[in-house]
């Protein structure tokens, strides 16, 4: 079963404000009842649109709207509609009145003509738009009318879910007090040890001080230049550093900072907003850092933007596969995928990773409708035919079908497999579907991408239908940290081969590191004319204080307490002091072999929610954050386990 012990809990007696609403989805009616009515329901939409179609003409057609204005209204130059308002294709009636308030134009009150323009500006919108669907109904395919229904169905399920006091009745949800947990730490008992971890709390202070300082309630801070930073993967949700740095400030015991973080989203955290945004860095980064800071802090203010959040995302899915949109406008629910992305396709790191949050949010609302979302993801790409057993990273939405093979564990198509191990760990080792598609995934790419160099440096390559790219990614770094993490479980007795595979990625990437001038690592380095682990193309140069290879460092040190884990975090945090930091905060650097700093001017605040995180936990004691306990988002934020601790608690609790 894959959803393990989890669906029970939906069943909880307050979950059932919401329960029966997102149970719908648009999958329901597919019992042969319902089937009958939708055709009945189908061929009442064919009749109705001809109508609409017959009376559009005659309203419509150039003449008998002549007439029809002469003879009803009276055709007075004061009732025509004014020349800028005519409606563009596809342009709703919400629109034009959105432009008639952006344009300050309201009608005077109790102005008879005014409001009789406005009426016929509306009237004449309605029936344009009625006319052009109409005619795009009449030129469709049953199928694709039937489709058109099932989605129309679930939108308004969607929206009936935002629209209720939904978020004010959430359910009970039973919190573990956070240090039974290894939310709240001791000191280290090592006075070195200490005072290594002192100076990482002291980065982060020096971080969040200047991005308070300079880009408070931004999304990102420019240190160099003392200003704030807009990503357009947020729209123009705000506030991504405060969201994200949540958690860190938490486990650091920065109450002040935390406490001031969580006023702002009380007051200011906003996602009304006209923004299309990425689904996928929403959703690790607002939504993780949310849920995290919910579980750790108990605080409803978090849970409930979480909800709220994750239910503006749900347009993203309504495609014929199910598979969601990269992009999406979270006002109108318009989705769309990157212009770049082969044949229209979504992303398999995306929309592959997901399923960790989405989970959660259906716990911590009590309906099933997100876990719905993502194990369909799930189904689809289980029953799909993979290359060599490989998962290529496009995936086109409205086929359902792969687009061009091109397989990646960095970007593009690693939190994919990430979260595959990370949901079988999460559900407390119940999703066995996870499970095996992880171990069969990590098999495969053994098989085709994981390379030896001539100096015995392991890599993980790029596979291009069936050809290899000899680089490998910073992203890819966080890999030694995965196959460290599922090596417990593996099958076969082959524990030991992926605990070992981990520490012979974790080398590359140091070396990575260190035979760059910053002793910190490019973006990309290359195994081949004649080069190990360098960056040989400009463009591939930079570091922008990303976190995989400290990441896969934190892994490492806690599976195997080998002291070199730490030496290396020591050595990043060095570099990072010497080369990143300037006055106004952390900036990530353009060439990494240069001797010059040449700042990016970014603060990014994944350095704050990932890379500061990791390196803090290096030189902590095991129980803070315990892995039996807690998993990491991709974006580093804490997730629970499910059932064990909330089951535990539950049962504690009664
Ligand atoms: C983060 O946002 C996440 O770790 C994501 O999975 C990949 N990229 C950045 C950090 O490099």
């Amino acid at each position: 079963m894959p959803v393990g012990g989890l669906l029970p809990l939906f069943s909880s007696p307050a979950g059932g404000g919401l329960g029966g609403l997102g149970g719908g989805g648009g999958r329901e009616g597919s019992g042969p009842a319902a089937f009958r009515l939708t055709e009945k329901f189908v061929l009442l939409l064919v009749f109705s649109a001809f109508i609409t179609l017959c009376f559009g003409a005659i309203f419509f057609l150039p003449d008998s709207s002549k007439l029809l204005s002469g003879v009803l209204f009276h055709s007075s130059p004061a009732l025509q509609p004014a020349a800028d308002h005519k409606p563009g294709p596809g342009a709703r009636a919400e629109d034009a009145a959105e432009g008639r308030a952006r344009r300050g134009e309201e009608d005077a009150p109790g102005d008879p003509a005014a409001s009789l323009e406005d009426n016929l500006a509306r009237i004449r919108e309605n029936h344009e738009r009625a006319l052009r669907e109409a005619k795009e109904t009449l030129q469709k395919l049953p199928e694709e009318i039937q489709r058109d229904i099932l989605m129309e169905k679930e939108k308004v399920a969607q929206d009936q879910l935002s629209n209720r006091a939904g978020f004010r009745r959430l359910p009970p949800v039973y919190l573990a007090p956070v240090n039974t947990i290894g939310a709240i730490d001791r000191e280290p008992a090592d006075a070195a040890i200490r005072e290594k971890r002192e100076k990482i709390k002291e980065m982060m202070k020096h971080a969040w001080k200047n991005y308070k300082r300079y880009a408070w309630g931004k999304n990102e801070l420019k240190p160099v230049s003392k200003g704030g930073h807009s990503s357009s993967l947020f729209g123009n949700i705000q506030g991504a550093t405060i969201v994200d740095a949540l958690d860190t400030l938490f486990i650091m015991n920065m109450k002040d900072e935390f406490e001031e973080a969580q006023a702002w989203v009380e007051e200011n955290l906003n996602f009304n907003v006209n923004a299309e945004v990425s689904v996928f860095e929403v959703n690790i980064r607002f939504v993780g850092g949310l849920i995290s800071a919910y579980y750790l802090s108990g605080a409803e203010i978090f849970r409930k933007k979480a909800v709220e959040l994750g239910v503006k995302l749900l347009p993203a899915f309504q495609t014929p596969s199910g598979i969601p949109w990269a992009l999406l406008n979270i006002k109108s629910g318009i989705g769309r995928n990157w212009p770049w992305a082969s044949g229209g396709s979504s992303i398999l790191a995306e929309f592959g990773t997901l399923h960790l949050e989405f989970m959660h949010l259906s716990y911590l609302s009590g309906n099933p409708i997100f876990a719905d979302k993502v194990m369909n993801i799930r189904t689809v790409l289980n029953n799909l035919e993979k290359p060599e057993g490989l998962y290529p990273n496009y995936l086109n939405p409205n086929s359902g079908q792969w687009a061009q093979y091109h397989v990646s564990v960095g970007g593009l198509g690693d939190s994919f497999y990430e979260y595959l191990l990370k949901a079988w760990l999460m559900s407390d080792k119940t999703d066995l579907q996870a499970k095996k598609m992880y171990f069969d995934a990590i098999k495969a790419i053994e098989t085709h991408l994981i390379r030896k160099s001539r100096n015995g440096l392991t890599y993980i390559a790029e596979w291009k239908g069936g050809l290899l790219e000899h680089k490998m990614g910073h992203l890819t770094c966080f890999a030694g940290g995965m196959f460290a993490l599922g090596a417990d479980d593996a099958p076969e007795g082959m524990t030991q081969h992926y605990l070992q595979l981990g520490a012979e990625i974790a080398r590359t990437c140091h070396e990575s590191y260190n035979r760059t001038f910053v002793k910190l690592g490019p973006e990309a380095f290359r195994f081949d004319g004649g080069v190990e682990a360098i960056a040989t193309r400009q463009n591939e140069k930079y570091y922008i204080l990303r976190p995989e290879v400290v990441e896969t460092y934190m892994y490492m040190w806690r599976l195997t307490h080998d002291p070199k884990y730490r030496k290396w975090a020591w050595e990043a945090v060095e570099a990072l002091e010497k080369h990143c930091r300037v006055k106004g905060g952390y900036s990530g650097l353009r060439d990494v072999y240069f001797t010059k700093e040449s700042y990016d001017d970014v603060q990014q605040s994944f350095f704050l929610a990932e890379t500061l995180k990791y390196l803090y936990l290096i030189f902590s004691d095991d129980d803070l954050l315990p892995l039996e306990h807690w998993i990491f988002n991709t974006e580093a934020h804490l997730l629970p386990v499910l059932s064990r601790n909330l089951k535990k608690v539950e049962d504690d609790g009664k």
